[in-house]
Protein backbone atom coordinates (compact mmCIF):
# COMPACT_ATOMS: atom_id res chain seq x y z
CA UNK A 1 0.00 0.00 0.00
CA UNK A 2 1.23 3.64 -1.02
CA UNK A 3 2.03 5.63 1.88
CA UNK A 4 1.11 2.87 4.39
CA UNK A 5 1.67 3.49 8.19
CA UNK A 6 3.18 1.23 10.89
CA UNK A 7 4.14 1.23 14.53
CA UNK A 8 7.87 1.15 15.64
CA UNK A 9 8.79 1.03 19.12
CA UNK A 10 12.54 0.90 20.17
CA UNK A 11 12.34 -1.44 23.22
CA UNK A 12 13.97 -0.93 26.88
CA UNK A 13 17.20 -2.77 25.65
CA UNK A 14 17.59 -0.92 22.29
CA UNK A 15 17.63 2.25 24.58
CA UNK A 16 20.29 0.86 27.22
CA UNK A 17 22.41 -0.11 24.49
CA UNK A 18 22.54 3.33 23.06
CA UNK A 19 21.18 2.05 19.63
CA UNK A 20 18.34 4.80 19.27
CA UNK A 21 20.23 6.69 16.72
CA UNK A 22 21.45 3.92 14.79
CA UNK A 23 17.76 2.35 14.48
CA UNK A 24 16.60 5.03 13.45
CA UNK A 25 19.20 5.62 10.49
CA UNK A 26 18.21 2.53 9.48
CA UNK A 27 14.52 3.70 9.18
CA UNK A 28 15.29 6.34 7.55
CA UNK A 29 17.43 4.98 5.20
CA UNK A 30 14.93 2.21 3.97
CA UNK A 31 12.76 5.20 3.01
CA UNK A 32 10.43 4.60 6.49
CA UNK A 33 9.68 8.01 7.43
CA UNK A 34 8.94 8.98 11.07
CA UNK A 35 6.11 10.87 11.06
CA UNK A 36 5.35 10.86 15.04
CA UNK A 37 7.96 10.21 17.61
CA UNK A 38 7.86 10.24 21.60
CA UNK A 39 10.14 9.00 24.15
CA UNK A 40 8.25 7.49 27.21
CA UNK A 41 8.51 5.01 29.89
CA UNK A 42 5.34 2.71 29.76
CA UNK A 43 3.16 1.89 32.71
CA UNK A 44 2.93 -1.56 33.61
CA UNK A 45 -0.61 -1.54 32.70
CA UNK A 46 -0.14 0.64 29.40
CA UNK A 47 2.39 -2.39 28.16
CA UNK A 48 -0.32 -4.43 29.32
CA UNK A 49 -3.10 -2.67 26.98
CA UNK A 50 -0.26 -2.99 24.25
CA UNK A 51 0.14 -6.71 24.14
CA UNK A 52 -3.53 -7.89 25.06
CA UNK A 53 -3.64 -9.68 22.33
CA UNK A 54 -0.61 -12.27 24.14
CA UNK A 55 -2.43 -12.01 27.57
CA UNK A 56 -2.94 -15.72 27.46
CA UNK A 57 1.26 -16.46 26.58
CA UNK A 58 3.06 -17.70 29.02
CA UNK A 59 5.60 -14.57 28.57
CA UNK A 60 3.20 -12.10 28.82
CA UNK A 61 4.12 -11.04 32.41
CA UNK A 62 7.71 -11.31 31.69
CA UNK A 63 6.92 -9.11 28.74
CA UNK A 64 5.09 -6.32 29.72
CA UNK A 65 7.69 -5.57 32.77
CA UNK A 66 10.22 -5.79 30.57
CA UNK A 67 8.47 -3.25 28.39
CA UNK A 68 8.24 -1.02 30.97
CA UNK A 69 11.26 -1.36 32.82
CA UNK A 70 12.98 1.88 31.12
CA UNK A 71 12.27 4.69 28.42
CA UNK A 72 10.84 3.50 25.28
CA UNK A 73 10.91 5.09 21.86
CA UNK A 74 7.23 4.63 19.93
CA UNK A 75 7.07 6.11 16.39
CA UNK A 76 4.97 6.18 13.90
CA UNK A 77 6.73 5.12 10.66
CA UNK A 78 5.30 5.89 6.81
CA UNK A 79 6.06 4.51 3.37
CA UNK A 80 4.96 2.36 1.07
CA UNK A 81 4.49 -1.04 2.11
CA UNK A 82 5.69 0.37 5.57
CA UNK A 83 4.35 -2.84 7.34
CA UNK A 84 5.88 -5.56 5.40
CA UNK A 85 9.52 -3.66 4.76
CA UNK A 86 9.92 -2.96 8.30
CA UNK A 87 9.02 -6.40 9.24
CA UNK A 88 11.97 -7.73 7.15
CA UNK A 89 14.22 -4.60 8.53
CA UNK A 90 13.57 -6.02 11.86
CA UNK A 91 14.10 -9.87 11.32
CA UNK A 92 12.58 -12.43 13.14
CA UNK A 93 11.46 -12.76 16.11
CA UNK A 94 14.39 -14.51 17.98
CA UNK A 95 17.64 -12.57 17.18
CA UNK A 96 19.45 -15.87 16.69
CA UNK A 97 17.07 -16.52 13.70
CA UNK A 98 16.93 -13.07 12.34
CA UNK A 99 18.72 -12.87 9.10
CA UNK A 100 22.09 -10.87 9.01
CA UNK A 101 22.16 -7.35 8.67
CA UNK A 102 18.75 -7.16 10.36
CA UNK A 103 17.87 -4.49 13.52
CA UNK A 104 16.95 -7.82 15.80
CA UNK A 105 20.33 -9.60 14.26
CA UNK A 106 22.56 -6.22 14.70
CA UNK A 107 20.67 -5.30 18.25
CA UNK A 108 18.81 -8.01 20.23
CA UNK A 109 20.18 -10.06 22.85
CA UNK A 110 17.21 -13.03 22.74
CA UNK A 111 13.74 -13.64 21.72
CA UNK A 112 12.36 -11.42 24.74
CA UNK A 113 15.12 -8.96 24.73
CA UNK A 114 14.94 -8.27 21.15
CA UNK A 115 15.50 -4.63 20.69
CA UNK A 116 12.08 -3.34 18.54
CA UNK A 117 8.86 -4.15 17.84
CA UNK A 118 6.92 -3.95 14.49
CA UNK A 119 2.93 -3.48 13.65
CA UNK A 120 2.81 -7.23 11.60
CA UNK A 121 -1.02 -6.25 9.92
CA UNK A 122 -2.71 -2.88 9.06
CA UNK A 123 -5.55 -4.00 11.68
CA UNK A 124 -2.83 -4.42 14.04
CA UNK A 125 -1.17 -1.12 13.11
CA UNK A 126 -4.29 0.56 13.39
CA UNK A 127 -4.64 0.02 16.87
CA UNK A 128 -0.98 0.32 17.84
CA UNK A 129 -0.89 3.77 16.35
CA UNK A 130 -4.19 4.93 17.90
CA UNK A 131 -2.85 3.23 21.28
CA UNK A 132 0.12 5.93 21.28
CA UNK A 133 -0.91 8.74 19.36
CA UNK A 134 -3.52 11.35 18.63
CA UNK A 135 -4.93 12.46 15.43
CA UNK A 136 -4.21 15.82 16.50
CA UNK A 137 -0.05 14.13 16.50
CA UNK A 138 -0.59 12.78 13.65
CA UNK A 139 -1.32 15.99 12.18
CA UNK A 140 -2.60 16.68 8.36
CA UNK A 141 0.21 14.56 6.68
P1 LIG B 1 7.02 -10.01 17.13
O1 LIG B 1 7.49 -8.90 18.07
O2 LIG B 1 8.12 -10.49 16.23
O3 LIG B 1 5.76 -9.63 16.37
P2 LIG B 1 5.32 -11.64 18.86
O4 LIG B 1 5.09 -13.11 18.68
O5 LIG B 1 4.19 -10.71 18.49
O6 LIG B 1 6.67 -11.27 18.06
O7 LIG B 1 5.72 -11.43 20.38
C1 LIG B 1 5.72 -10.14 20.95
C2 LIG B 1 6.98 -10.00 21.78
O8 LIG B 1 6.94 -10.92 22.87
C3 LIG B 1 8.30 -10.33 21.07
O9 LIG B 1 8.81 -9.25 20.30
C4 LIG B 1 9.21 -10.66 22.24
O10 LIG B 1 9.68 -9.48 22.91
C5 LIG B 1 8.25 -11.40 23.16
N1 LIG B 1 8.26 -12.85 22.92
C6 LIG B 1 7.79 -13.53 21.85
N2 LIG B 1 7.96 -14.86 21.96
C7 LIG B 1 8.56 -15.02 23.18
C8 LIG B 1 9.00 -16.19 23.90
O11 LIG B 1 8.88 -17.33 23.45
N3 LIG B 1 9.60 -15.97 25.12
C9 LIG B 1 9.74 -14.71 25.66
N4 LIG B 1 9.33 -13.60 25.01
C10 LIG B 1 8.76 -13.75 23.79
MG1 LIG C 1 3.85 -9.19 17.12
Amino acid sequence: MVGERTLAIIKPDAVKKSVIGDIIRRYEAAGLKPIAIRMTQLSKSAAEGFYAVHRQRPFFDSLTTFMSSGPVVILVLSGDDAIKRHRELMGATDPAKADPGTIRALHGTNIEFNAVHGSDSPETARFEIGYFFSDTELGVR
